[in-house]
């Protein structure tokens, strides 16, 4: 696949914009998002600069309704969380994602669906986010490279937005495709990836009432290191399921590769299900190392979340199918 080279923006027009200043629960200090461009070139429709920071943060001033659903595991904090990320489009080193985080521009961002879907077509993410109820999830994330975290997501079900577009008969896969956007972002600069990065799901496993699109995280608009301004998390899967900074979705009949699959077929499956009696073929997946706790701990099946999605996989052999 091609990734689309924007023309390289102009310092004048980039506007910078503090866009968090009162915080309703987890208020602490210096967190900027940074840089945002006021026009992304390209763009097919033109919503008002900075529409959707301002919908969201009116959206998070509000009382969300708070689901814990990581067993009563400690928070990971906000600042394990905001520095140490995987990110790639910003470089692979684990730093790099916030050191570049102000390259990010997230301001005007579009989604756009497609395919297998009754109303298709592209929508400014102030509209997105003004049709669903947000909530926070609280769930782990466990990377394939054997670390995890609890995060407090703010979002909404994935299910609600293709209900909203409407399934047809042939929806079988979802295919998410992340931002391209090479001048801004250095990693894209380098063939790491056959960018952009892309990642599936199947189409149950899309409408799974776990399954969100996130937009913020701890009370936040989502940091832009963390995938903004809009990302998905899955939370029983190894993280590099979870795609940051999405901007198409697209519902399709066949089975779609993805990123990590095309990269290396023999180390990353498809389904990529947290599960600990599978070992990466360079390392054992038996346990993960909690960011900001000492030893090791248990990896759990399906990320502890077993008794919600077990029953997706009655079909498949998981030792062959990983
Ligand atoms: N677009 C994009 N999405 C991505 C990645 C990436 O490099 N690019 N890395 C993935 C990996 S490997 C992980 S572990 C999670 C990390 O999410 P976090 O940094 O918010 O903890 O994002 C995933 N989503
Ligand atoms: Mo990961």
């Amino acid at each position: 696949m091609t990734c689309y080279r924007y023309p390289a923006i102009s310092e004048s027009e980039i506007t910078p914009k503090a866009l968090f200043d009162q915080r309703r629960k987890f208020l602490r200090q210096g967190i900027g998002l940074g840089a945002a461009a006021a026009f992304a070139p390209g763009m097919l429709f033109s919503p008002t600069a900075h529409a959707w920071s301002e919908v969201l943060s009116r959206r998070l001033d509000s009382d969300l309704p708070s689901e814990g659903m990581a067993g009563g595991e400690s928070l990971t904090s906000f600042e394990d969380i905001t520095t140490y990320n995987n990110f790639y489009e910003l470089g692979t080193g684990k730093r790099d994602p916030e050191i570049y985080a102000h390259k990010l521009v997230t301001e005007p961002w579009a989604l756009s669906i497609e395919g297998e879907v009754e109303k298709s077509g592209t929508v400014a993410l102030e509209d997105v986010i003004k049709r669903y109820p947000l909530e926070e999830r609280i769930y782990r994330l466990r990377c394939v490279e054997a670390w995890s975290m609890v995060i407090p997501w703010i979002g909404f079900p994935l299910a609600e937005l293709l209900k909203h577009h409407g399934l047809t008969s042939r929806s079988k896969y979802v295919v998410f495709e992340a931002i391209c956007d090479p001048n801004n972002l250095r990693g894209q600069r380098r063939s790491i990836l056959d960018w952009p990065y892309q990642e599936a799901l199947r189409i149950d496993e899309a409408m799974h009432p776990l399954t969100m699109m996130a937009v913020g995280l701890y009370g936040e608009a989502m940091p832009n290191q963390n995938g903004a301004p809009i990302r998905l998390v899955v939370p029983w899967k190894y993280g590099f399921k979870s795609i940051k900074s999405v901007v198409k979705i697209k519902v399709v009949e066949e089975k779609p590769t993805t990123s990590w699959q095309e990269t290396n077929p023999e180390e990353y499956g498809f389904y990529a299900n947290v599960n600990p009696e599978v070992d990466h073929p360079r390392w054992s997946q038996a346990r993960e190392r909690r960011i900001g706790e000492p030893g090791r701990r248990k990896t759990l099946m399906f990320n502890g979340y077993a008794t919600e999605v077990a029953h997706l996989y009655a079909d498949l052999d998981l030792q062959r199918d990983y």
